[in-house]
């Protein structure tokens, strides 16, 4: 198999996909629901069909593109990520895995090659949650882990909800459950991904071989207090929402150092009403973001907050609430799937190491219950969720030829199941 064909059509690929953003020049904007993943998903589309694949969107806008294996009732092996991304983000995050999955596809096309059971490539439709501050949406759809009550709940900044967003998109979110694959016809699910992280590039090695996700909840919190008169209200009068928020806040970060152990908590959303520079603030809204391997010390973090959140607003009569947006817990994932991997890397003579991954991804949600692994390529100075993301088009094939012989000698999971 020829690694610059393999570098060249990823690249055509990647190049192309990158103009679909909302934010030309500045990094890529791909929110769920957008004219920007309309665009990449009649692209995605095309590509799969050009590999070979029996190719279809669902109800939720995840795209499916499938290569019939000798047994269609035995559960498949899926790769895929997603291809929504953050506000300004990176030219790779979740599409080059994506894109991974669809050269898997030409590469089992061009050898002629029939697996044992069904090979699907998957894009995913909302994973990163930047929209609607929750995360993981077409993944949880596919597991029948979504409903339409939680699609009603879930609003953007605009307040629009995830289910009058899907109606604007086309979609028809009453039939959300037609989303959920039969239990048991997903045998492996497989992610390459980039490191989003500096380990890899600092050490120059190729490949990362992801043995363990970490666990992650996301909160929005309101502080509600009273505007008055920034000037003429005494300090002891008041119900500050910023002072409160500023309090809590910058305590949070210390939560998580303490603890240690890779544990990280980020505030990276915050909202001021009627933010005005002579208006005693009324409300704050901000996100929490905790995640650790060890699911204990983000329930402990967690706790914490909402003891200072008591403290702090009991102090002056303000009132607070918390909307829990995602509760995830830590995964382990396959070591069958990571040994195979590790072989491959020593046969083709790829630098790799075995690492824990600090990002979710949707192999996070899906490894809670199937055999599911990751293999991460480098981030040049580890920069991710920022235009600086960069990740040189060849580590995407090196991933993608491990990925080959991994997907040659997986044994299907047995049992049949209905498709
Ligand atoms: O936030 C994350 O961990 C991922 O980029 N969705
Ligand atoms: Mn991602
Ligand atoms: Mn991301």
């Amino acid at each position: 198999m020829d690694l610059k064909l393999i570098t060249q059509r990823v690249q055509s690929d990647l190049q192309y996909i990158k103009e679909f953003t909302a934010t030309p020049g500045s990094g890529c904007t791909r929110m769920p629901f957008s004219q920007e993943t309309r665009y990449t998903a009649e692209y995605l589309k095309k590509v799969m069909a050009d590999a070979g694949l029996e190719v279809r969107e669902d109800c939720v806008g995840n795209i499916f593109g499938v290569r019939p294996g000798k047994d269609r009732s035995l559960p498949c092996i899926m790769v895929g990520s997603h291809y929504d991304s953050v506000y300004n983000g990176g030219d790779y995050d979740g599409i080059a895995g994506v894109i991974s999955a669809v050269e898997l596809a030409r590469l089992l096309r061009d050898e002629d090659a029939e697996l044992p059971c069904d090979f699907v490539a998957a894009a995913f439709m909302d994973e990163e949650g930047c929209r609607f501050g929750t995360g993981y949406f077409g993944s949880k759809c596919m597991l029948g882990q979504m409903t339409i009550e939680e699609c009603r709940h879930y609003t953007d900044k605009d307040d629009i909800s995830v289910y009058d967003a899907m109606k604007e998109y086309g979609l028809e979110p009453e039939r959300l459950s037609e989303a959920a694959w039969p239990e048991g016809s997903i045998g492996h699910y497989i992610e390459l991904h980039i490191e989003q992280g500096p380990v890899l590039d600092a050490e120059q090695t190729e490949i990362g071989l992801v043995d363990c996700i970490v666990g992650i909840q996301r909160y929005l919190v309101t502080i509600c207090g009273r505007s008055d008169h920034a000037g003429t209200t005494p300090m002891d009068m008041r119900q500050d929402a910023v002072d409160i928020a500023a309090k809590v806040i910058s305590k949070i970060g210390d939560m998580a150092r303490e603890e240690g152990k890779g544990t990280v908590a980020t505030v990276g959303y915050m909202k001021v009403t009627p933010s005005a520079m002579n208006v005693v603030a009324e409300k704050v809204d901000f996100s929490i973001d905790i995640r650790s391997s060890d699911n204990e010390v983000i329930n402990r973090i967690a706790e914490k907050i909402r003891k200072e959140l008591d403290e702090e607003t009991g102090k002056t009569g303000a009132s607070y609430s918390i909307d829990s947006k995602l509760t995830i817990t830590p995964v382990n994932l396959n070591p069958g799937m990571l040994d195979i991997m590790e072989e491959s890397c020593r046969k083709r003579g790829y630098s790799c190491r075995r690492m824990p991954s600090g990002a979710g991804h949707d192999a996070l949600a899906i490894g809670q219950t199937i055999d599911t692994v990751m293999l991460f390529v480098p981030s040049k100075d580890g920069r991710s969720h920022c235009p600086a993301e960069y990740t040189p088009y060849e580590a995407f094939a090196k991933g993608i030829l491990v990925l080959y012989d991994l997907i040659g000698q997986l044994q299907p999971q047995t049992g049949s199941c209905e498709k």
